[in-house]
This record gives C-alpha cells, structure tokens and sequence, in this order.
C-alpha cells in the first residue's frame, strides 16, 4: 500500500507542479483522436493531456490501457481524498 500512497503523492506533486487542475473536457476530447471516449497512452501523451500521459497507468484503473473520462474523475478524487487525510510516515 504504501507503493501506492507515494505514487498517488507523486502524482498529486507532480500535478501541482504543472499547474494545472482539473483537465478541462475539451482537451480530453482534443487528445481522444478516434473519438472513443477513451485515452491510449499514445493518445494521452501526443502532447495535449501532458498531465494524463505522466500518470497514465495510475489513472487506468480498470489496466486496460486507456483512460476513460470516469478514470479520470475517480483519480481526481482519489488525490482529493488523499490531500484531506492526515500524511503517516
Ligand atoms: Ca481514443
Ligand atoms: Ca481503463
């Protein structure tokens, strides 16, 4: 667990670092080129979802190899939930 506690932080840092919050629709629409709803890893890291291709196996939840936007909003959550509890060592 604590493997996954440090890649959640990681992430988190790493997405507070770029600045951004949440990815707004059109970019995760912009970045869907086959238009499938879904994300590959190609699709996440062609340059407009930089956030998404970095945390990319940790958002696919389900490891299918593509990030739908409900991934993305649990992961979302998932970091949010993190944040407000307290950091054990
Ligand atoms: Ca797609
Ligand atoms: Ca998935």
């Amino acid at each position: 667990m604590n493997v996954l506690k440090s890649l959640l932080l990681a992430a988190t840092v790493a997405l507070v670092a770029t600045g951004a919050s949440a990815a707004p629709n059109g970019k995760f629409g912009s970045a869907d080129v086959n238009k499938d709803k879904a994300l590959t890893q190609a699709e996440a890291c062609a340059g407009k979802t930089p956030r998404i291709c970095k945390s990319f196996a940790a958002i696919d939840a389900n490891k299918d190899g593509a990030v739908t936007r409900s991934e993305l909003r649990a992961f979302k959550n998932a970091k949010r939930a993190a944040r407000s509890l307290p950091v054990k060592p």
